[in-house]
């Protein structure tokens, strides 16, 4: 990894957003996951790149410190800052207005589930491959989906869920789509998340990672 994906990992890692942020306090004063990843895009790195190799790689450890008790919530929402930060940089990269829109995906983060960092790295990367996107947000529910698809007919439907007490949520939610809706694809993914529990509750796809369900929504 080159030296500024390093830095901008330990950012990620550290809950380090900005040159003004206090946080953490031996890296007061330096730059941050901001600056890094503005730094790193005028020197050519592509944005691709950022994302897969600094970005999720520093949330991957967070996590699994935040797994282990060697850090806690509070150093989790300062990581996340720090993501989103970065992820400002990147987004208008993967918000390619050029490109008419292939279909529109609408997206959400299922009921009871605050988690949106994968769920917005997967709107981005599916903006930046052509199509419409229309983020619901946090903690969506299956009414909020039924209400949305019916103004976007032929639109498909991501769903994502990082937490095991939610995945009765999406199952619930596809449930609902399909019952009410049966031809819209539904998608799904979240860290919890496997092909066996797609079949399970009848989603029409499942991928481990943005790029997946892009290609999926291409082939449909
Ligand atoms: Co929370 N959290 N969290 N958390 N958090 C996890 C998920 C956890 C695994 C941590 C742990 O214990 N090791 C654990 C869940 C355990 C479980 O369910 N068994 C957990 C917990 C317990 C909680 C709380 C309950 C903690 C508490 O309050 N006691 C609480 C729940 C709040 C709620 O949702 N109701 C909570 C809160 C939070 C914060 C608010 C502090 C913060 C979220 C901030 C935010 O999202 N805005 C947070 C964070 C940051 C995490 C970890 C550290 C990181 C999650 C993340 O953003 N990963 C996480 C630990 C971990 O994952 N290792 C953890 C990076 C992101 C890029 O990955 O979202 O998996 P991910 O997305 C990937 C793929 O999964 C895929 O593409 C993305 C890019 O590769 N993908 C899709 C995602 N959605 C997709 C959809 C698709 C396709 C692919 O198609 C539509």
């Amino acid at each position: 990894m080159s030296e500024i994906l390093e830095k901008i990992a330990e950012c990620i890692e550290k809950g380090k957003i900005d040159a003004n942020s206090p946080h953490p306090p031996d890296m007061k004063g330096q730059d941050g996951a901001d600056e890094y990843t503005r730094k790193a895009l005028d020197e050519g790195v592509s944005p691709e790149e950022i994302l897969a190799d600094a970005l999720v790689p520093g949330m991957k450890v967070v996590g699994e410190k935040f797994a282990n008790g060697e850090v806690f919530i509070p150093d989790l929402l300062m990581s996340s800052k720090a993501m989103n930060a970065a992820m400002a940089h990147l987004e208008p990269f993967f918000d390619s207005g050029e490109v008419k829109a292939k279909g529109t995906l609408i997206i959400g983060t299922v009921q009871g589930d605050l988690h949106d960092i994968g769920k917005n790295l997967v709107g981005m990367v599916v903006k930046g491959g052509g199509w419409e996107l229309i983020d619901l947000g946090v903690d969506v529910s299956p009414e909020k989906f039924l209400a949305e698809i019916e103004k976007h007919p032929g639109c498909a439907v991501g769903l994502s869920a990082l937490l095991t007490t939610t995945m009765p949520n999406m199952e619930r939610i596809c449930n609902s789509i399909k019952e009410n809706s049966p031809d819209t694809k539904v998608i799904i993914g979240g860290a919890p998340i496997t092909e066996k529990f797609a079949e399970k509750i009848g989603a029409d796809a499942y991928y481990p990672d943005p790029q997946g369900a892009v290609e999926y929504l291409n082939s449909i």
